[in-house]
């Protein structure tokens, strides 16, 4: 007997979300059935107003098999409205409908009209302006006198107010220029933290939405605002230059309360609000916080506090226009973790190791000190050989540093730091007067709360490992936005997402996530069409680029600008959402006209258009081969043996190049598809047709008669093959080449940061299979299994950021780029891969000649989990060579997908069903020689 239900609801990707800004938002659900091989034949949706129950919007019934962000197509939503909604489903299986299956969502301030709030400003000493450039960095210099010298308090606002009736509903909506904690009649809002996040402020600053139902009563009432630096006016980027927004720190809110009676309160940041000094001396992101505990005002945020000498604010009577309701989800204490050693003295300091490389802070315990004692706290990532103190993080305001100033309170003192994070795995305590207990010190995890999405776990533990490291370094840098390290930039490099965010969505829903991240990275492309290198972009990153230098100079770039085409499209691959192509399409049109006009513009400055033919002359005037940028960034051989900011230059000159017109024709191809998911037939032909002519117009200048690149490295032949821009006829010759570069370097990939998440799908799909496997196995450096062997437990900047001995360098060893492998893994190892759009069609080919045993994996696709696990009956696999064997498949086909099983190149379509168990022959290869040093 078929039985079904609804499950999963969602509205834009997210659960139950407040403060939502969409007036016509998706919904999405999942239909579970015990019925193998039934799909969901129809459904019905209805929206409803929370308070009056009134249905704003209902589908009817509807034979369609639609569940993933179906669109709303009632009226516009009002503001600040709670909104239920249930959906029920027919299934192919039985003509009765599932039961009904109900969640809710609310709006946020939509419209500049729904504001009557002003930014208000506390009294304060300017930040100040330090302006530095990569230059200044790497000749050393460095800011002069202690961070209490240069930097200054925190800020305090409060506003009271009387509540003269009951309080039904209560949503307070609250943004800052700088940081902020929220609190109401003395309690945190919620619990999330770095409020409003990163974001273009210029074009547009988040809005967070707090239910701050219970908080209040009736009588008298305060909101109290704490208020820091932050990205808008704090140390911030590789350069460390402060004040990259604006100079001042600002608020703005406003608590929006509907009465018992029917009746309405809004309470507006305005002139009533009353502002002080905050109890930290200072606070910044980077470099850390200072918190005087003598100087916090006890009640500073409840009612009846005398706050007559509190000074009042400056209103600013500015435009709204660029307030934007929060999307997706805020930044938490999403873990936390004891330490797994503790070891010093008073003297060194209490050296402590969590075990983990993580971003966030340490929340630590004291006993009852000396009123005035100072504790301070530093962070590092890694040890020196010998397990000495060792700062890897190098650069101008990068202290990582947190102080703390004991009030001398009986039964001990707290401290956890609000303004701040950092990125470590060791933490130095200074001035306790014996070790902390185990219990008494955390490293307390940060992390935008994404829902948690896939697993993947094998036979091997090194393997299992790099996973888990790639997670980490996903979870560290999903900080807000995508950055490329929590440490020393934390900046939202655009290609450094563009090479990760297939293996991202594996792990987590990042859909909203990322989405906010393009609105960010469109609200910073440039009128010429120019996608930026990173966003958030600051007007200073601005100047910098126009007045900068070489690789400082460089404000697009192949392969960073091309996020604004590939992040969307791995958006529409995992999740079906074509909302998000749509949003971007013309962002990604711009761009790619400013490709073909920087290519018409100009030639690579080695050529002599003189004396080139007319063809050549046409071909180099449609390829975007010219300007400065990365080009196969970190390419691993271009780096040996030279100081990084000597060798950095290199991969540029060698590749830089040859990358641009790849990444060209790339995303031409991705656009073209895009055009044809959007029904826009007429642009799909249209850049189809481009993309042909550049394919022709790139061979005949790149690729030489015998398959080879002009540039003899592993990353162009990658390129060029996984973007097949090698003729036919030399395929085979360009991936021989390959495999020979390869093996030439001691099956070690040489690939940089373009290159590399491309790189063993070549070897593999060019027949290359077994060399992809010693890649992958590979514990010599350059090479992810060197990582894990050196006891990595994220995944590094620099292949070689511990040498053999254990000596660090100074680099990041927390960036989430070379962890594309990750993705790889997924779809070639486990052998998870999208078909269409969502995983509604999938493939499911495992690799049994991974020299594994077992594999296990999930992907939490839209439709629900699919579920893979694979085994090698024992005694069938042999050292390095070929065999036959028994392989035993089980896999989860969710309902209302279809999964292509291909074993051993025999394919079967297995309809969505519970669980389907398959023992074949495999063919089975172990690479178990090529495992020389097994994970301790
Ligand atoms: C470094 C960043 C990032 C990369 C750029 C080009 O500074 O860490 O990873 O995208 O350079």
């Amino acid at each position: 007997m078929d039985r079904h239900i609804c499950d999963g609801l969602r509205v834009e990707h997210l659960e139950a979300p407040l403060g939502l800004g969409a007036e016509r938002p998706r919904f999405s659900w999942r239909m579970e059935t015990n019925d193998v091989g039934s799909w969901q034949a129809g459904y019905e949706l209805e929206v409803a107003e929370a308070e009056t129950g009134s249905v704003v919007w209902a589908s009817g019934q509807r034979n369609e098999s639609d569940s993933v962000l179906v669109a709303y197509e009632g009226a516009a939503l009002r503001s600040n409205t709670a909104y239920t909604w249930r959906v029920r489903t027919w299934s192919s299986a039985s003509a009765a409908p599932s039961e009904w299956a109900s969640s809710r969502f609310e709006t946020g301030l939509m419209r500049r009209s729904d504001w009557s709030a002003h930014w208000v400003e506390p009294e304060q000493v300017p930040a100040g302006v330090e302006r530095w450039t990569m230059v200044d960095w790497i000749a050393g210099r460095r800011p002069e006198g202690e961070p209490a010298q240069r930097l200054r308090p925190t800020r305090l606002l409060r506003q009271s107010f009387d509540l003269a009736l009951p309080v039904l509903r209560a949503r307070l909506y609250a943004t800052a220029r700088g940081i902020y904690e929220a609190h109401v009649n003395g309690r945190a809002a919620d619990d999330q933290v770095l409020a409003p996040g990163f974001d273009s402020y210029a074009h547009r600053t988040s809005v967070q939405c707090y239910d701050v139902t219970g908080l209040l009563r009736t009588g008298p009432n305060a909101l109290g605002f704490a208020l820091a630096d932050g990205w808008w006016a704090g140390r911030i980027g590789l350069t460390g230059s402060s004040a990259q927004w604006g100079a001042r720190i600002a608020a703005l809110w406003q608590l929006e309360i509907e009465h018992v009676d029917g009746s309405h309160t809004t309470v507006a940041s305005d002139a009533t609000v009353r502002s002080t000094r905050g109890p930290h001396d200072y606070a910044d992101l980077f470099v850390g916080e200072r918190l005087d505990r003598r100087a916090v005002i006890d009640g500073w945020n409840e009612p009846g506090l005398d706050d007559s000498r509190w000074r009042p604010v400056r209103v600013l009577d500015e435009d709204l226009e660029n307030l934007t309701p929060f999307h997706g989800e805020p930044v938490r204490r999403v873990l936390e973790l004891a330490p797994v050693r503790i070891s010093g003295d008073v003297d060194s300091g209490f050296l402590v190791d969590f075990g983990q490389v993580v971003a966030g802070r340490v929340r630590l315990t004291m006993p009852q000190l000396a009123p005035g004692t100072t504790v301070t706290i530093e962070h590092t990532e890694a040890l020196a050989a010998d397990g000495s103190w060792f700062v890897n993080i190098d650069g101008i305001n990068k202290e990582q540093t947190d102080v703390y100033v004991a009030a001398g309170l009986a039964g001990g003192e707290r401290y956890e730091p609000s303004f701040t994070f950092h990125g470590f795995r060791y933490a130095r305590v200074h001035g306790l007067p014996a070790a902390p207990s185990p219990a008494d010190i955390r490293a307390v995890v940060l992390s935008s709360d994404l829902e948690p999405a896939g697993d993947f776990t094998t036979s091997d533990e090194r393997l299992n490992r790099l996973h888990r490291n790639t997670v980490w370094s996903q979870r560290g840098n999903f900080l807000s936005i995508p950055t490329d390290c929590p440490q020393r930039e934390r900046a939202g490099w655009s290609g450094d997402i563009q090479v990760f965010a297939p293996a991202a969505a594996n792990n987590a829903n990042v859909a909203a996530f990322l989405t906010r991240w393009l609105r960010n990275l469109r609200a910073d492309q440039l009128p010429d069409g120019a996608v930026p290198i990173y966003s958030p972009r600051s007007p200073f990153d601005a100047d910098q680029a126009a007045t900068g230098e070489g690789l400082g100079a460089i404000v697009a770039a192949p392969g960073w600008g091309d996020a604004i085409a590939i992040v969307p499209w791995v958006l529409y691959e995992r999740y079906a959402d074509a909302g998000v192509l749509a949003e971007n399409y013309d962002a990604m049109l711009a761009w790619i006209d400013h490709q073909a006009r920087t290519a018409a513009a100009g030639i690579p400055a080695r050529l002599d258009r003189g004396s080139m033919d007319a063809r050549t002359r046409e071909n180099h005037s449609l390829l975007f081969n010219t300007g400065e940028n990365f080009g196969d960034w970190l390419t691993p051989s271009t780096l040996r043996g030279r100081p990084l900011h000597e060798a950095i230059g290199i991969a540029p000159r060698l590749t830089g190049e040859i990358v641009g017109p790849m990444f060209q024709i790339r995303t031409l191809d991705l656009v073209s598809r895009i055009a044809a998911v959007l029904g826009r037939d007429d642009d799909a032909a249209r850049f189809s047709g481009r993309a042909r002519r550049l394919r022709q117009a790139f061979a005949e200048e790149y690729i030489t008669e015998d398959g080879r690149l002009g540039c003899d490295l592993q990353g162009p032949h990658v390129l060029a093959l996984a973007f097949d821009l090698v003729p036919e006829d030399r395929r085979a010759l360009a991936a021989a080449h390959l495999a020979h570069l390869v093996r030439a370097n001691g099956d070690r990939l040489d690939t940089g940061f373009l290159s590399v998440p491309h790189l063993l799908d070549v070897l593999q799909d060019t027949g290359y299979g077994d060399l992809a496997q010693r890649v992958l196995w590979q514990s010599e450096e350059p090479s992810w299994l060197y990582e894990v062997d050196q006891g990595a437990t994220t995944i590094w900047e620099s292949w070689d950021a511990v040498a053999p001995d254990g000596t660090p360098r100074a680099v990041s060893m927390n960036h989430y780029a070379f962890g594309c492998v990750d993705d790889w893994l997924y779809r070639r190892v486990a052998g998870i891969s999208p078909l269409s759009a969502g995983y509604r069609e999938f493939l499911v080919e495992p690799d049994f000649t991974s020299g594994l045993s077992h594999v296990q994996a999930s992907i939490n696709s839209p439709y629900g989990r699919i579920e893979i696990a694979w085994t090698l009956a024992e005694g069938t696999t042999n050292e390095g060579t070929a065999d036959e064997g028994t392989a035993t498949v089980e896999l989860t086909v969710p309902p209302n997908t279809r999964a292509t099983l291909r074993l051993d190149g025999v394919e079967e379509t297995l309809p969505n069903g519970f669980h389907v168990r398959r023992t074949n022959p495999a063919r089975i290869a172990s690479h178990a020689g090529l495992r020389a040093h097994p994970a301790p």
